[in-house]
């Protein structure tokens, strides 16, 4: 075996099942309700009235036991629950790798999209179970839930990366994604409140 630094984990298998969409063995879970989303809804109101009420939970996060260190490729499935606050769709908080390095996504229920930004540029895909949307290095990026049901997908990330959560809180994700009365998606410009 070649040296490591940090000396990789050992082979094993995870059973991933398709229906409960869980993990065995099961890593950390990890539960984002609204009001761990401060600051980035652009309707304040409505995100304090959505807290205030019953604080709900906009997201959760399973993940596999493969630790979140340099040269392993931790795995993780996110589930978005279907909602709207000031019009805006419910979605996960997004960030920007330190370490700038790829990362993949496989969508595996519901419907939903994976905005991308790296400070200049956007970009939008459409997931949906079986898309897989690739994240390039320095691209920061968030997903959202466009559907009526759980919006699930399966994250494979370079566990050495790191998670920094306040660029996307300095620089904004370059658009907000909106779904009118009649059920079409618009992504509107940042900087333009709703
Ligand atoms: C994903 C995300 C997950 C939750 O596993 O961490 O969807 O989104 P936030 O981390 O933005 O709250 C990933 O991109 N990992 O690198
Ligand atoms: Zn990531």
């Amino acid at each position: 075996m070649p040296d490591f630094r940090i000396p990789p984990i050992a082979p094993f298998a995870i059973t991933f099942d398709a229906e409960a969409l869980t993990f065995d063995p099961p890593g950390p879970t990890l539960t984002r309700r609204m009001s761990d989303l401060d600051g980035l809804f652009a309707d304040r109101a409505a995100w304090e009235n959505a807290v205030a009420d019953d604080d709900p939970v906009v997201y959760t996060v399973v993940s596999t036991p493969v630790p979140e260190i340099e040269r392993e490729l931790p795995q993780s499935i996110t589930t978005i629950h279907p909602g709207r606050t000031g019009g805006e769709c419910w979605m996960t908080k997004g960030h920007q790798h330190p370490d700038h390095q790829g990362e993949i996504y496989l969508g595996l229920a519901g419907t939903g999209g994976l905005l991308m930004f790296d400070g200049e540029r956007v970009e939008w895909v459409d997931m949906r179970p079986g898309t897989i949307g690739y994240i390039p290095p320095g691209w920061a990026h968030r997903s959202v839930n466009t559907g009526d049901e759980p919006y699930s997908f399966l994250a494979v990330y370079p566990g050495g990366a790191g998670h920094d959560y306040s660029w996307v809180l300095a620089h904004g994700m370059g658009r907000r994604v909106y779904r009118k009365a009649d059920g079409s998606i618009e992504l509107r410009d940042f900087s333009v409140a709703r």
